[in-house]
């Protein structure tokens, strides 16, 4: 009887380490634990007293290819804790290996060679197909995580907030498909504003590359890219969040309250569109402008969709002319409207930055710059990041994108360069001193809710530098961003569920707890470490803006997957794919 308690926690070891991935690696040697391009750039970081030597092996021989010195000690900013690099770019050898060093025992196992992140970018892209609402899973294309369809949403209420002469209170709307945001099953324009913003630049900028990425969902081989695909199912939701009437766009289609850890099926609670908002309005703009100009090439395998696109883009760009800082703002609106809708808020306090997105959107997709004329682009203040409250910057990279073709002045585009050339160079300024050698968490505040959409985001900001300027320090900058997702970090975890040797086994993502399943749902981003720790969770660590992170599901602060995080985990992932090539 004894033997059992002991053999069912072995059994749950067994199972959680099926793969040779899993195989007992030292924690204290973080790498990217998918793997290395021949040519580029190999760094892992030793989180330990060590010897000053290390060796790569290779995995299966145990035969040593490289002998290395260990890198001058480096202290965390956040923890005062001591680091070095074993820096082993010289192997490029294609081939799986580890790195060992005395003392500490071994790496997990990577790889060196081409196309190492190809699996990482599709099952990236993939993560949305499982996002998917409306929509049974089934097995051919979910595998094991194959489950019926809910939140059909094809009877969602007006609610008061959203009241117009045709749609009282209670009106019934369709409003099927879409993505859910995130761990929730609820529905918000805004977020889903800056996700398509990404996914839609991604192939605007690298169109070639995704002619032949297949990510097995049940529209592919239809002629059309498996990411314009994947978008489509989102867009269309998107298209009915529109009140025809007058072109508004709701902020959000919701349940009242967070539907409890149940799968989508089980899922019965009434759902609403609440309060048209210019946020929302102007990032539906934004986003229609973009989608107008993509699938007006695909006119004959979606017939009107890309008219339809940019009329809605008028209507609502009419709209916010109308309302041009209508903010959302929840606790006011429950105050004043009931049911009282407490799930995620979106609320942004300025518009500013929609306003330049939009525009620049529509200027790209119309060709003309009156649409850009009022509006101050703020091209001489320092460039910010994108996130879903921010979202300039997805303004500037369209009209640099376009800049030829628009003949954008040459003022204009030379201070969008500088602007994005010198947001890159600070990333930059001190990589030598920063403990995992990466540009993500030189500040504090790289650590924000969804921290990992920050080392992503960061990663795509190089990339454009580099393209501007082909100097290829923003490209390895870039690539060490994305060394941080997949492990380089000093949680050691991969962020992106289904990958690496310490993976992300519990986010906080209904469909993954309430599935029964012991693996998560794949390709999903976790959110990354948030000193904010709002969620009280007990696994934390520490309090250090670098370390607070668990995975564990009651961690939605620190370990809850969302949409705007995967774009551009998806993004970087097949960008750096395109560009290595
Ligand atoms: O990503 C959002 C983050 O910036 C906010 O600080 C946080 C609290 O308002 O909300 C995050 O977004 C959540 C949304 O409100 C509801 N769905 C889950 C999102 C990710 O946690």
């Amino acid at each position: 009887m004894k033997l059992l308690p002991h053999l069912a926690a072995l059994l749950t070891v067994v199972s959680l380490n099926f793969s040779p991935a899993f195989a007992q690696h030292s924690d204290a040697i973080r790498l990217n634990q998918v793997g290395f391009y021949t040519a580029a750039p190999k760094v892992a970081v030793i989180a330990a007293e060590a010897g000053g030597t290390f060796e790569v092996k290779e995995a299966k021989s145990g035969k040593t290819v490289l002998k290395g010195k260990l890198g001058e000690v480096r202290t965390s900013q956040h923890s005062g804790k001591h680091t070095r690099l074993a820096d082993f770019s010289k192997l490029q050898k294609p081939g799986a290996y580890v790195i060992e060093i005395a003392g500490l025992g071994k790496s997990a196992v990577f790889s060196i060679g081409d196309r190492v992140h190809r699996s990482v970018a599709e099952a990236a892209l993939k993560g949305y197909y499982y996002q998917r609402a409306s929509i049974e899973l089934p097995e051919k294309y979910a595998g094991k995580w194959a489950r019926p369809a809910g939140h059909p949403d094809e009877k969602v209420l007006i609610h008061a907030s959203a009241v117009s002469d045709r749609r009282p209170e209670n009106t019934v709307i369709s409003s099927p498909r879409g993505w859910y945001d995130a761990g929730d099953y609820n529905k918000y324009i805004v977020n889903s504003g800056i996700t398509m913003g990404t996914l839609l630049s991604l192939y605007e900028d690298y169109p070639l590359y995704f002619e032949d990425f297949n990510t097995n969902i049940p529209e592919s081989n239809n002629g059309v890219p498996d990411l314009l695909d994947e978008i489509v199912w989102n867009l269309r939701w998107m298209l009915t969040m529109q009140d025809p009437a007058d072109g508004g766009v709701y902020h959000k289609l919701t349940n009242p309250r967070f539907d409890g850890m149940i799968m989508p099926d089980a899922a019965k609670n009434p759902r609403y569109v609440v309060q048209k908002g210019t946020a929302a309005t102007l990032d539906f703009v934004a986003v229609m402008a973009q989608a107008s100009r993509v699938f007006k090439n695909f006119d004959n395998k979606f017939p009107g969709l890309a008219d339809s696109c940019i009329t809605s883009a008028v209507k609502g760009w009419q709209w916010a002319e109308k309302h041009p800082a209508v903010l959302y703002n929840q606790e006011a609106m429950n105050k004043e409207f009931d049911p009282d809708v407490v799930t995620g808020a979106y609320g942004d306090r300025s518009v500013k930055d929609e306003w330049i997105w939009a525009a620049s959107e529509m200027y790209a997709a119309a060709g003309k710059p009156e649409y850009i004329k009022n509006i101050d682009l703020e091209l001489q203040q320092p460039m910010t990041l994108p996130t879903w409250s921010q979202v300039k910057t997805l303004g500037y990279y369209t009209l640099l994108r376009f800049a030829e073709a628009l003949k954008l002045p040459s003022e204009q585009f030379d201070a969008l360069r500088k602007n994005v050339l010198s947001y890159a160079d600070n990333l930059l300024t001190n990589l030598e001193a920063q403990p995992y050698h990466t540009v993500m968490g030189k500040m504090a505040q790289d650590y924000a809710w969804g921290s990992s959409s920050v080392a992503a985001n960061q990663g795509i900001a190089l990339l454009y530098a580099y393209r501007l300027s082909k100097d290829q320090k923003y490209l390895h900058a870039a690539l060490g961003n994305l060394d941080y997702l997949l492990g380089r970090n000093v949680t050691g975890y991969c962020f992106l569920t289904g990958f690496g040797a310490k993976r992300v086994m519990h986010p906080h993502h209904r469909l993954s707890i309430a599935d029964g399943i012991v693996d998560p749902l794949p390709g999903l981003l976790s959110g990354g470490p948030n000193p904010g720790q709002q969620d009280k969770c007990a696994g934390y660590p520490n309090k250090f803006a670098d370390e607070s992170f668990t995975d564990n599901d009651c961690s939605y602060a620190s370990n809850e997957i969302a949409i705007n995080w995967n774009a551009p985990m998806v993004y970087l992932a097949a960008a750096m794919e395109a560009t290595m090539k």
